[in-house]
């Protein structure tokens, strides 16, 4: 698949969740490094760079991205010969591709220690990491009994609720708005993350905020599984994460919304969970509060504070 093609299923979110997205960008950039003709290195850099910002612009929120892209990329700036820097790409981004795959395997053992036997849990969305978590509890026998939300406007529920259904695991199907509803029944509420600011606030599929205040009020815990590579460097600087506003027509037909000409329809996809609102982070590195997320960026993406300056 060219490259063009894999910035347009990202966008179009044929290819979505925070992690996937990441591993077919740096897929994508591989392939590319691989097929370009270029006439010297430094044409390969402008090359390169042109095509990584294609795959950057896709999707503003999943810093997954950029840090994959970012590690990626890397090499082009040190590489002294053109086949140098092309072998280097290709490298990474294999090895992105393993470490994102094993962090996932990891955060499930990890994340299963923390969901107990006769727990009933909720997710929303359709995040892998939290799913892998799920799926190897149940697999370790513990009798387990999952919510999972529909995730309006594009549904992703829909996704969940099938990986739950193969995996044998007793699944209540409830739309956004029951949560509340149903909250005193839940034990934990487990979910992924798109983004994680260095203040700890979660950045997840928009409707997460409101299950984590819910939870909060009757004292249910709220745990996140997310690889490293899902905290957002720049965010030591202050720098706000952007949250996607998608196109209207995900909530309402076209037609629909323009015999309606004094509505406005707002397609946020994302929310900001409040550090307060979230008792640990699991990642593949170990489970931290999200008063921690600082030390995840120094020690595990190697973004320091001196970078910024
Ligand atoms: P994994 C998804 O975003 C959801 O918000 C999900 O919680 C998050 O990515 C993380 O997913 P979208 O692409 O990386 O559906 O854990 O907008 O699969």
């Amino acid at each position: 698949m060219v490259l063009s093609e894999t910035a347009a299923r990202i966008k179009n979110m044929e290819i979505r969740g925070a992690g996937r997205i990441a591993r077919a960008a740096v897929e994508a950039l591989r392939d590319h490094a691989d097929t370009l003709d270029s006439s010297s290195l430094d044409t390969f850099r402008r090359e390169m760079r042109a095509a990584a910002d294609i795959l950057l612009s896709t999707r503003p929120t999943a810093v997954s991205l950029p840090n994959a892209i970012r590690y990626v990329m890397a090499p082009l700036e040190t590489a002294s010969t053109l086949s140098g820097a092309r072998q280097a790409i290709r490298e990474r981004a294999e090895a992105f591709i393993r470490s994102s795959l094993h962090a996932v395997d990891r955060i499930a053992e990890i994340g299963a220690r923390h969901i107990s036997d006769g727990d009933t849990l909720l997710t929303h969305c359709n995040s892998e990491a939290a799913l892998a978590c799920i799926v190897e509890a149940h697999r370790q026998g513990k009798e387990i009994e999952v919510y999972a939300t529909e995730v309006r406007p594009r549904r992703q529920g829909l996704l969940t609720i099938r990986t739950l259904n193969d995996a044998g695991i007793a699944t209540n199907y409830i739309v956004d708005s029951a949560v509340r509803h149903f909250i005193k029944d839940i034990d934990l509420v487990l979910v992924g993350a798109d983004a994680i600011a260095v203040n700890g606030a979660v950045v997840n599929k928009i409707g997460t905020a409101p299950i984590a205040l819910a939870a909060h009020e009757v004292r249910t815990s709220v745990i996140v599984a997310a690889e490293t590579y899902k905290f957002a460097p720049r965010t030591i600087l202050g720098e706000r994460i952007e949250i996607e506003e998608r196109d209207a027509s995900e909530v309402l037909p076209r037609e629909t919304a323009e015999s309606l000409p004094h509505v406005r329809v707002r397609n946020p996809v994302f929310d900001v969970t409040p550090a307060a609102y979230v008792d640990l982070i699991i990642t593949e590195k170990g489970a931290i509060p999200p008063e921690l997320a600082y030390t995840i960026i120094r020690e595990y993406l190697g973004w320091s504070i001196e970078e910024f300056r």
